[in-house]
This record gives structure tokens, C-alpha cells and sequence, in this order.
């Protein structure tokens, strides 16, 4: 079964926890800070490898966890750092955003990584946490959480040859002559239901062709198996449109199809297109040949797949117009943002309740919040400073908060103090 679209969720591994610990000297009541930081959690990554075409792989691993970092220890070491989690994917393969509003990323080199989600940052200890004013801190950060989110991993083909056309054309037979695959062949419609590759070698040359299910009218609009396949076109540099002579009007069948193509991406009618009229073994349909040759705009070969008769030619003008053919820019749909930070929405968000109390979100804050350890008077008052260096109080304030409002911080509330 071919698998082009699968949705997972990636876990990255939580950052261990600092610790707050004091150096125990004989006759000195504190011996200054000890405690070391945190490890760092470990990343769900996924690497490109180029011996895998499908994610079937992925179906089998629906959550990805990554290992969370150690915890601090004492004599100021560090905690180990976690190993990142290594998932390898074939080359094609796009990650989006749950909602596929954002594009996280694409692999289309071996061995390429894409970091899918971060594990969090150690928490510091109270060594690292000791400042000027503060030499001897009896707090510690807890550890950052690891980046969670639900994803979609999306396969295309990556194909230089694409065989399109209406179905029962011939276009799997084709394929099944010039390589080593084995793909369906029958004579009703759909025979073909997910793409196959096969790899066709030409003198010492070779390129990879890819038979692709039949597309009908509306294709663009779904109908058949519709815009499912046409995704896959997009990435071929080169079509070979197959026409069937045995159907009523092969001229008609080749407006038809390119009209689809249209549809859907007007950018694919630019792309080079080798007509290939089917099936000419069977006899009567010399002048429906003719007609062909007179009116289409792209070359055009006629050739019997079934007979193997004239499909060298075709192959060799399959690759000098491969070797012409500029390389295909992947490019994003418009709606789809590319992920950058700034995409992350603001540090922080206020939302004034209907009972006049304030809530307050946002992912920066959320850290914030995270690496704090409330049971420790100290460390909640450099919350409260961090809160001030963030702008918060300005912000409250300007929303209108005054002495005593109920401000919420995710679990956390307080009273504003102006
Ligand atoms: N006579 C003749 N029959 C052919 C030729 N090529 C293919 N056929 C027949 O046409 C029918 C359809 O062939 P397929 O290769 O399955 O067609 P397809 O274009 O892959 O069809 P879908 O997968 O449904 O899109 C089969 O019965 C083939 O045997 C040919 O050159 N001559
Ligand atoms: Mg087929």
C-alpha cells in the first residue's frame, strides 16, 4: 500500500530539572551554590534516506517520544544531555502543521535532518542561577518542556517522468516494458490506485518514470482519484501523455487532460509533454492518428506498448528532452506559510475576563512559567521580575488593571500590585 499522507505526534524530550544545593563544608554554615543544571531533552529528527519510498514506517510509530535530559546534579554537574530521536524518511517527504497552515519543513537530500520537535533546555542550578546580588540562590529552574505538536507528514513522488492520461490508456504497460516494475495491468478504469516508480535505463543513461492513476474530467475538482494523484504530477519535470487510439476521439482526450492539468496548476502546461498515441496494433484508427499529429502543439510518438513496437524511440526522445528540461522549483501552496519564529505568536497575550480578572498566555511566558519552581519564595520573586522585564506590568496597566485585580498565569494567580 502506498502511504502519502500520514499524521503523527512528535514529542520532544523535557530538559532535567536544575537542582538547588549548598556545598557542605565542616564549621561553614553555607558553602555557596552547588547544584548543577539540567540536561538538555532530546529532538524527534527526521533524516532523509534515500533507500526508503514510502511512510509505512510511520504508521507503526503514531507517537514519537523523545528521551527527557537529566536532571542537575550535585558538585555543579551538569545532568547528561538526552540523544536526539532519529526517525528516517524517504527523500519528498513534506511536515506540516497539524492544520497544514504551516510548513515546518522538507526533506529532499540523504542524510538531510529536520528537527521536528525540539526537546526543552535544561533548567539551570543554583550555581548558574547565583548573581551579584543574589550569590547564594536556594532555587533551582525546572527544565524547559519539549516542543509537542501534531503533525503531517506528506510524501510525493519524486519522479522525472510522469505518464498521465485518461484511464485503461495503457500507461501501466508502459511502464511495465521499459523497467523492472510490476504494476497492475487490467482492462477496467483505476487499475492503477497509487503511483509506481520504476527506474528506466536508456544507453547509459536513466530517470525515474512514474505511472500515475488515470485522471478524468474534474480531476482538479477531486472527481476520480482526483487531486490526490495531481499533487503528485506536480514534481515530474516531464510528462508522457498517453492517448489511447482505440477511444472515440483521442484529439478530444488530449485537450481534456490538459485542461485538468490547467485546472489545476496552470504552471504544468509548461512543462515539456511527449504525446503518446497507444495501442497502434490495433488496426483502424489510422486516421484518428492523423488528426492527432495535425492538431496537438507537443511531439508526439505512436507506439504499441503491448507489442514493445517503437518504444525505444520514444525513450530516447523521453531523454534528450529530460536533459533540456529545467529543474522543477518546489514551491508552497500561497496558504501555506513557511515556519519561521516569527510565526510563534507574541510573548505573551492579556485577556480581561467578564469579572474584570485578567488572564494572561503566551509561549514565552509559558517557558517562563514552566522553569519556575513555585514552592520557593525566591524564585517567585524573579518570576515577578521576569514578568516586569517582559513589559507585563506596562501592559496590564494599560489594559486597564488596577490595584488588587486578579491577574491568572496559566495555574497561577495573583493580585496586581501598582
Ligand atoms: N492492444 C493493446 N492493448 C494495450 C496496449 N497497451 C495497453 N493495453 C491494454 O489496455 C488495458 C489497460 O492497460 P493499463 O496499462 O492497465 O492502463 P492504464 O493507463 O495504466 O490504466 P489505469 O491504471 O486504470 O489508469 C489493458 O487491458 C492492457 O492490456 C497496447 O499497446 N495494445
Ligand atoms: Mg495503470
Amino acid at each position: 500500500m502506498f502511504v502519502d499522507e500520514i499524521s503523527v505526534e512528535v514529542y520532544g524530550g523535557k530538559g532535567g530539572d536544575g537542582v538547588a544545593i549548598y556545598r557542605r563544608e565542616k564549621y561553614v554554615e553555607y558553602g555557596g551554590p552547588w547544584g548543577g543544571s539540567g540536561g538538555n531533552g532530546g529532538s524527534v529528527i527526521f533524516v532523509g534516506d534515500e533507500g526508503k519510498s514510502t511512510l509505512i514506517d510511520l504508521r507503526y510509530m503514531r507517537h514519537i517520544k523523545a528521551k527527557p535530559g537529566e536532571r542537575g546534579r550535585t558538585k555543579g554537574q551538569q545532568g547528561a544531555s538526552a540523544d536526539d530521536t532519529y526517525v528516517r524518511v524517504p527523500l519528498g517527504t513534506v511536515v506540516y502543521t497539524e492544520d497544514k497552515s504551516l510548513k515546518i519543513g522538507e526533506i529532499t537530500k540523504h542524510g538531510q535532518e529536520l528537527i521536528v520537535a525540539q526537546g526543552g533546555k535544561g533548567g539551570r542550578g543554583n550555581i548558574a542561577l547565583a548573581t551579584h546580588r543574589n550569590p547564594a540562590p536556594d532555587y533551582a529552574e525546572n527544565g524547559d518542556p519539549g516542543v509537542y505538536r501534531k503533525i503531517i507528514v506528506e510524501l510525493k513522488v519524486l519522479a522525472d517522468v510522469g505518464l498521465i492520461g485518461y484511464p485503461s490508456v495503457g500507461k501501466s504497460t508502459l511502464l511495465s516494458v521499459v523497467s523492472n516494475a510490476k504494476p497492475k495491468i487490467a482492462e477496467y478504469p483505476f487499475t492503477t490506485l497509487h503511483p509506481n516508480l520504476g527506474m528506466v535505463e536508456v544507453g547509459d543513461s536513466s530517470f525515474v518514470l512514474a505511472d500515475l492513476p488515470g485522471l478524468i474530467e474534474n480531476a482538479h475538482q477531486g472527481l476520480g482519484l482526483g487531486i490526490r494523484f495531481l499533487k503528485h504530477i506536480e514534481r515530474c519535470r516531464i510528462f508522457l501523455h498517453v492517448v489511447d487510439l482505440t477511444r472515440d476521439d483521442p484529439y478530444e482526450d488530449y485537450i481534456k487532460i490538459n485542461h485538468e492539468l490547467e485546472m489545476y496548476d496552470e504552471a504544468l502546461l509548461e512543462r515539456p509533454q511527449i504525446v503518446v498515441a497507444n495501442k497502434t496494433d490495433i488496426p483502424g484508427n489510422e486516421e484518428k492518428l492523423k488528426v492527432l499529429e495535425a492538431k496537438i502543439k507537443h511531439p508526439l510518438v505512436s507506439i504499441s506498448a503491448h507489442q514493445r513496437k517503437e518504444v525505444d524511440k520514444l525513450l530516447y526522445l523521453t531523454l534528450e528532452t529530460l536533459k533540456a528540461a529545467p529543474s522543477v522549483e518546489e514551491k508552497t501552496p500561497v496558504y501555506v506559510k513557511n515556519y519561521t519564529l516569527e510565526s510563534e505568536e507574541p510573548d505573551f497575550i492579556i485577556t480581561r475576563q467578564e469579572d474584570g480578572s485578567f488572564d494572561l498566555t503566551g509561549n514565552k511566558l509559558k517557558l517562563i512559567f514552566e522553569r519556575t519552581d513555585f514552592t520557593k519564595d525566591e524564585a517567585v520573586k524573579r518570576f515577578a521580575r521576569q514578568l516586569r522585564s517582559m513589559g507585563i506590568d506596562e501592559a496590564l496597566r494599560k489594559e486597564g488593571a488596577k490595584n488588587q485585580d486578579t491577574v491568572r498565569i496559566f495555574t497561577y494567580e495573583f493580585e496586581f500590585i501598582d
